[in-house]
């Protein structure tokens, strides 16, 4: 659209520089297949092959809709931004972000909603200034404290205990660890020290590396929270390579498809998640209905998606889909073909 306007002319530059300073250029047509790019934190990452299955579902449902499934190959604000511009210069409709930075990715998401491209985010999200809705999986208050007294009950409230997250910048992990260092101020919890937080940046061999340290630096150690799927799974698997089962507990988020061994070996006595082919799902039918004009997005808005029903926008724009669902023997391996 730019290019057409500068061949034009100066006055319908001006006009267009109108649209722009009002922060939407003219939506799509009618009839315009939908191109939303998905870009995810990175590649190689099951959690988000799940969520893209779930998204390329939403499309052929939607039928006027075709998904662009993107991320770096490491989860790095750096890469998202160079594929966010990518997104604009391929004059894409839509993108939905899970965001490996809240606030560095905020100058390209504008960016791109400037050349009149919706921006959403979903799973961890980009700052509001940034984007309309933020699709949360569920409360951050929620996933935080449940995570906590999962690990209290796996060593009697008592012991060292560490956080193996994603990377430093995450904002869903982050958001959570900060829950986490709140519920560990209650009282049941005095007993239970937090003594450090490392990072395996969404990479599994890092994770384990990092879960290897853990046990090096604190040869006390009763438990560790790993809330990113990639993360606890590289525990688990450092936990039984290192002999540690019973010794050094473990939950976290985590895929069953990538838990269900370990879970029932009892290297995690239970993990939580929510599941990733609804989050990505969902994305696409936000995007989607905001693109059409069918809905606002603000607070209040109800946004229908398909199958898992209505999505209702609450403070913040942000929209919650869900409670976590907690795996453990007894359970886990129904879900392990699923996701
Ligand atoms: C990893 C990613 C993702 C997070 C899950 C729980 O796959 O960090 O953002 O939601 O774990």
């Amino acid at each position: 659209m730019v290019r057409k306007i500068v061949a034009t002319g100066l006055v319908l530059l001006m006009s267009a520089a109108m649209v722009f300073a009002a922060g939407r250029a003219e939506g799509p047509a009618d009839d315009d297949t939908l191109r939303i790019g998905l870009l995810v934190k990175s590649l190689g990452n099951s959690f988000f092959e799940a969520a893209r299955d779930g998204a390329m579902e939403a499309a052929a449902e939607l039928g006027d809709v075709e998904v662009i499934y993107q991320g770096p190959s490491t989860p790095t604000a750096e890469g998202q931004i160079e594929i966010i511009d990518s997104l604009i210069a391929q004059g894409v409709h839509g993108i939905a972000i899970s965001s490996n930075d809240e606030n560095a990715l905020v100058p390209a998401a504008q960016r791109a909603q400037r050349a009149g491209i919706e921006v959403i985010s979903f799973d961890s999200a980009v700052a509001a200034d940034g984007r309309s809705i933020h699709l949360a999986p569920s409360d951050d208050e929620l996933i935080g404290r449940s995570q906590v007294q999962a690990i209290a009950e796996m060593i009697d409230y008592e012991g060292q205990i560490a956080i193996l997250s994603a990377s430093s910048t995450a904002t869903n992990q982050n958001a959570w660890i900060e829950w986490m260092r709140t519920a560990l101020e209650e009282p049941e919890y005095a007993n239970m020290e937090l003594v450090d937080v490392v990072y395996g940046d969404d990479l599994s061999d890092q994770s384990y590396r990092e879960a290897v340290g853990l046990f090096n630096s604190y040869p006390d150690l009763r438990g560790i929270i790993s809330p990113t799927t990639v993360g606890v799974a590289a525990t688990a698997r450092a936990i039984q390579d290192e002999g540690l089962v019973g010794q050094v507990e473990l939950t976290g988020l985590g895929l069953p498809s990538e838990m269900s061994q370990y879970v029932q070996d009892g290297v995690s006595q239970n993990v939580a998640l929510w599941n990733p082919i609804d989050l990505g799902y969902a994305a696409i039918y936000i995007t989607y209905h905001l693109l059409r004009g069918n809905v606002e997005a603000e607070a209040g808005a109800v946004i229908p998606a398909g199958r898992i029903g209505d999505i209702r926008v609450g403070e913040g724009l942000v929209a919650v889909l869900g409670e976590p669902f907690v795996f453990d023997a007894s359970n886990i391996a129904e879900f392990a073909d699923i996701y």
